[in-house]
């Protein structure tokens, strides 16, 4: 089977590739197909405002994931609005202000939330979610992955997401989660 893969975060496509590696489907990028605004107020709301436009226009399957971090001394905040945080350009610049809104702050707990939804042309979906729960360090460490990866301590692991390879990475984390309840349901139709 074809499918898009509805992204324009290469972090994302990266996991996504490596993941659903196995069960025999011919993954497309987006090309200069535009994402339209994520305009929801909940992961599900803007994945599916991602699948559904992909699918819709390119006629084929298209595979969303609509992510965030929620840190419990911000209320769970940012969430949904993780990508837009602070409204900075770069993830490096999230990360000092993230760092700066929890200094001195003694509760470090934050969990990761990944939705990833398959839909087809035809209005299909399919939803799977995937959750990390652990802590968010005083500074960064590692170079992989993106995002808030280096601040990022998951619970019962020594090594940050940054420090983890793809596989590492995909094997504990929310969207490796998600991905996983995909790809088993694909296989058990196979
Ligand atoms: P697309 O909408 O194009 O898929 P995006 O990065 O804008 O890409 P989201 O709107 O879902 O995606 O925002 C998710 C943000 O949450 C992402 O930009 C990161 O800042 C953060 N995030 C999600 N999953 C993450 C992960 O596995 N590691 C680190 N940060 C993550």
């Amino acid at each position: 089977m074809r499918v898009v893969v509805a992204t324009g975060n290469a972090g994302k496509v990266r996991e996504i590739e490596e993941a659903l590696g196995g069960l025999g489907w011919q993954l497309e990028g987006l090309g200069d197909l535009p994402l339209p605004e994520e305009t929801g107020t909940t992961y599900e709301e803007n994945v599916q405002l991602k699948a559904c436009s992909v699918a819709f226009a390119r006629r084929i399957p298209a595979l969303a994931d609509d992510s965030g971090i929620e840190v419990a001394a911000l209320g769970g905040q940012p969430g949904v609005y993780s990508a837009r945080f602070g409204n900075f350009k770069t993830d490096v610049e999230r990360n000092v202000y993230l760092l700066e809104r929890l200094r001195g702050q003694m509760d470090r707990r934050a969990r990761f939330v990944s939705v990833v939804m398959l839909a087809y042309p035809d209005g299909k979906v399919e939803t799977y979610r995937g959750e990390l729960t652990g802590t968010i360090l005083e500074g960064p460490r590692g170079q992989n992955g993106f995002g808030y990866d280096p601040l990022f301590l998951p619970d019962g692991e020594t090594r940050t997401l940054a420090e983890m390879t793809v596989p590492e990475k995909r094997a504990i984390s929310h969207r490796g989660r998600a991905l996983a309840a995909l790809r088993a349901a694909h296989l058990a139709r196979k």
